[in-house]
């Protein structure tokens, strides 16, 4: 019992005041021996360390502006001072034990909410385990159904509420977890964490996704595709939020709702659906110049990956990079497929999309589960303000892209995918990317696109997550502590302790305190020589010419891909119902090139050249760069590998059965699949009287599924199922290749069409026995870019 003081106060006397949450004593010792007068002693005396607040007047003047200061703390005497209660201490099962000291138990890895139901019995929401769970409690069997089934109730109001609004674009998406490995520091450039050493590793989620559709519509279908990346960094969350087309539709957030009405399914009818082919579209666009430039990226085959691990990522918009004396450098982002830039063609995709509308979220799954690891380099272009003023186009105008002949790429690191979501919604749906997520080392331009993005995704994650707290579902959470006075609102996770959600405090210490230089810090000047400072809605001048780049991207195509974009215009306009938007588009395409305006208004019978659209600006700058072959998918042909791709090989009764298996050896060997396809699946009686099993079927998996076919021989009761005829058809139309052994060469000839060049074409494999050398040639052409010299259009007989 300590005595009486006038400093000190009695003991019991601080404990019994210390119990009061209101009102209180003039004295409050420290040192007190009970919890609760101790705790009042440690209040009092961290607060009391505080006399004022140090950094007031550090918040004015430019100075102070540019750079921030720390915020002051004071030292906690005990862990007790910063509590919520004194209680804290009873633990249990369900609150666990304190706070970890300094720990935000919000963030950790997913092994927290991971949950494996194996061995365990099933119980209700509330951890009730369920004795039965076919049957609804009833008044005896054939009584009425009772209101008191807080089973049944539970299960099915729940099954109500399964589905979230989707999103308003990139709906249907597929996601993974990877991680990004720096091969280059460049901290001369940044202090951006994931690019500070050579080898370090930084977590991430990508999430790639058509545009479009709806989030159950096909895979194949002709749009950008997203290429979102989340970076768990060791900083906070970076999302490079990109496509896989370097430029976009409009120059100004201002038009995407509009871009987006026009594209999505027309509002009376619904549709069509994940399709730019119809007439609110390309009305939109054709009156919208500065969509040239993309419309050629979307009209060619970029817009039919093969698979998202043979897409390029872009990040479209100038960044900067800024190192730690506060320097900054403008940046674009490129993710480059080690695997290479492969396509689909258009035939191909139409028909895939009603047999596998999964066909590239399958790939995805299945290249990660088999060990195929999809994987990009991150290469940057950098250049400085002074560059970006001489260029004859803006580098804020999105609807550009910088000639990597002006800049050319650097690689920084590679980004490898290698975990499957365990669980789509959790992951994949819930997933919220936002372009506004950025760290330390990185800041915005003024792309007056990317503003509108700043604030759009956030906007958006509120409505679609249910509240303002969706940054604490698992797969959103940083691996980094988060520490701020935010409080409250829909699905609140955190647990907060403490009565102070207030900065400046004195009642816990000051903490969580600013951090100072140590924090995000935007650059000031951005580019003083072109910001003006009247308030005005305008763009600047470079931004008013439009077709250059559209030219340029076309001139950089090879024949086989131009013929590819002209036709996919026909296509797309042919579905339009105006002819007066058909004309104006084909009058927009006079301004890029007059020769595939033409080959366009020949596909939709128009006879007259409508005149070349007005041009915006009447002298448009020289284009610096008028072809540059990095724009062709055949610049990018990737390592050769044939990991992650599929083979049909054909196996019927009297097949070759040691062929058979020696082609898929191999196949697996490279990392590729090969399937044996039977009339039906099931064991096949080879040649040699082994029995193969069939694990897929001529009507389950049309040959368009696969990358090449392979017939070996002796396959006699396939040749009268017509489902090869079709087979062979197809894999020869769409460019791929096709392996004939024995008597299937005779088929495959009798099959393809007209004029077809069996002597010359090194895809089309035949091949007397089924020699290693035929196995060789199919993997050398599997991991090359498809040859389009077989080709016609339209095709040929
Ligand atoms: Fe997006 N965009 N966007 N966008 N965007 C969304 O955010 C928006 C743009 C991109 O897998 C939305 O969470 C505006 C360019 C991807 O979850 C929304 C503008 C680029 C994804 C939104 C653009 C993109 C989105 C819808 C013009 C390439 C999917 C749901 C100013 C650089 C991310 C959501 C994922 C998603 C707004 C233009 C890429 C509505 C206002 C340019 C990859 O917030």
């Amino acid at each position: 019992m300590s005595e009486t003081s006038p400093t000190r106060g009695n003991a019991a006397s601080a404990e019994a005041a210390a119990r009061n949450t209101d009102s209180g004593p003039a004295v409050v010792p420290p040192g007190a021996d009970t919890p609760a007068a101790a705790k009042a002693g440690d209040t009092q005396q961290m607060a009391a360390a505080m006399a004022d607040n140090p950094t007031k007047p550090l918040e004015y003047g430019e100075d102070n502006g540019l750079a921030p200061s720390a915020g002051a703390t004071s030292e906690a005497p005990s862990r007790a001072a910063l509590a919520s209660a004194l209680s804290e201490v009873n633990g249990s099962d369900k609150t666990g034990s304190r706070a970890p000291e300094g720990h935000n138990n919000t963030i950790d890895t997913l092994d927290r909410v991971r949950v494996d139901s194996s061995d365990q019995p099933m119980t209700t929401n509330q951890g009730v385990r369920i004795s039965d769970n076919q049957n609804t409690l009833s008044a005896g069997v054939r009584g009425p159904a009772l209101l008191e089934d807080f089973v049944l109730r539970e299960k099915l109001t729940h099954f109500d509420h399964e589905r979230i609004p989707e999103r308003v674009v990139h709906a249907r998406g597929s996601g993974a977890h990877g991680y990004f490995e720096c091969t280059e520091a460049i901290t001369d450039i940044t202090s951006a964490a994931p690019f500070q050493e050579k080898g370090k590793i930084t977590p991430l989620f990508v999430r790639f996704s058509t545009v479009a559709g709806e989030r159950g519509s096909k895979d194949t279908a002709r749009d950008v595709r997203g290429f979102a990346v989340k970076f768990y960094t060791d900083a906070g969350n970076w999302d490079l939020v990109g496509n896989n087309m370097p430029v976009f539709f409009i120059q100004d957030a201002m038009k995407f709702p509009d871009l987006v009405h026009a594209v999505k399914p027309e509002p009376h009818h619904q549709m069509p659906q994940a399709a730019s082919a119809h007439d609110t579209f390309w009305d939109f666009v054709s009156l919208m110049p500065e969509s040239t430039h993309m419309l050629m990226w979307q009209m060619s085959d970029r817009a039919i990956p093969r698979s998202f691990a043979t897409m390029q990522g872009f990040g479209v918009h100038t960044f900067r990079f800024v190192n730690a004396e506060g320097q900054a450098t403008l940046v674009k982002f490129h993710w480059l497929p080690v695997a290479g830039t492969h396509s689909l063609v258009w035939d191909e995709a139409v028909k895939i999309s009603g047999a596998d509308p999964d066909f590239n979220r399958r790939d995805l799954w299945e290249r990660i589960d088999s060990g195929a690891y999809p994987q990009w380099d991150l290469a940057v272009q950098l250049f400085t303000e002074e560059q970006a003023d001489a260029f004859s186009f803006d580098v804020l105008d999105s609807t550009k892209i910088i000639p990597e002949e002006l800049v050319p790429l650097r690689t920084i690191g590679r980004m490898t995918l290698n975990r499957n979501p365990d669980n789509f919604f959790s992951e994949t749906e819930q997933v919220a990317f936002c372009i506004a997520n950025i760290i330390p080392g990185l800041d915005f331009t003024n792309d007056p696109l990317l503003a509108g993005r700043i604030h759009s995704y956030f906007d958006t994650q509120l409505l679609r997550l249910g509240g303002p707290n969706f940054h604490e579902i698992p797969i959103n959470a940083p691996i980094v502590q988060v520490h701020n006075n935010q409080r409250d609102g829909f699905h609140r996770q955190a647990i907060f302790r403490g009565r102070v959600a207030y900065e400046p405090n004195s009642l816990a210490g000051g903490c969580p305190f600013q951090a100072g230089m140590q924090g995000f810090v935007s650059v000031a000047a951005r580019n003083e020589s072109r910001e003006g400072t009247a308030k005005v809605r305008a763009k600047p001048e470079k931004f008013a010419e439009h077709y250059a780049q559209a030219r340029l991207f076309l001139d950089s195509q090879t024949p086989a891909e131009q013929d590819h974009i002209a036709a996919a215009f026909r296509f797309e306009l042919s579905k339009c119902t105006v002819p007066a938007v058909r004309e104006r588009m084909v009058a927009s395409l006079r301004n890029v090139s007059d020769d595939l305006a033409r080959k366009v208004a020949d596909g939709l019978g128009i006879k007259e050249l409508p005149a070349p659209m007005p041009l915006a600006t009447r002298q448009p700058p020289e284009p610096e760069v008028k072809r540059s072959k990095f724009l062709s998918l055949m610049a990018r042909p990737g390592d050769g590998s044939i990991a992650g791709r599929k083979v049909a090989i054909v196996v019927g009764p009297g097949v070759d059965g040691a062929f058979a298996r020696q082609m898929q050896q191999a196949l697996l060997e490279g990392g590729a699949v090969g399937r044996f396809v039977g009339m039906h699946i099931g064991p096949v009686d080879a040649g040699d009287g082994s029995a193969i099993d069939a694990d897929a079927s001529t009507e389950n998996s049309p040959g368009f599924l696969f990358d090449a076919l392979v017939i070996p021989d002796g396959n006699d009761g396939l040749k009268r199922d017509g489902h090869l005829w079709e087979f062979v058809r197809d894999v020869y139309r769409h460019c791929k290749p096709i392996v004939a052994i024995g008597d299937a060469r005779e088929f495959v000839t009798r099959v393809l069409p007209d004029g077809a060049d069996t002597r010359k074409d090194k895809a089309l494999i035949l091949d007397e026995r089924g020699s290693q050398g035929a196995i060789d040639q199919l993997i050398q052409c599997l991991g090359a870019p498809r040859d389009f010299s077989r080709e016609s259009d339209p095709p040929r007989v």
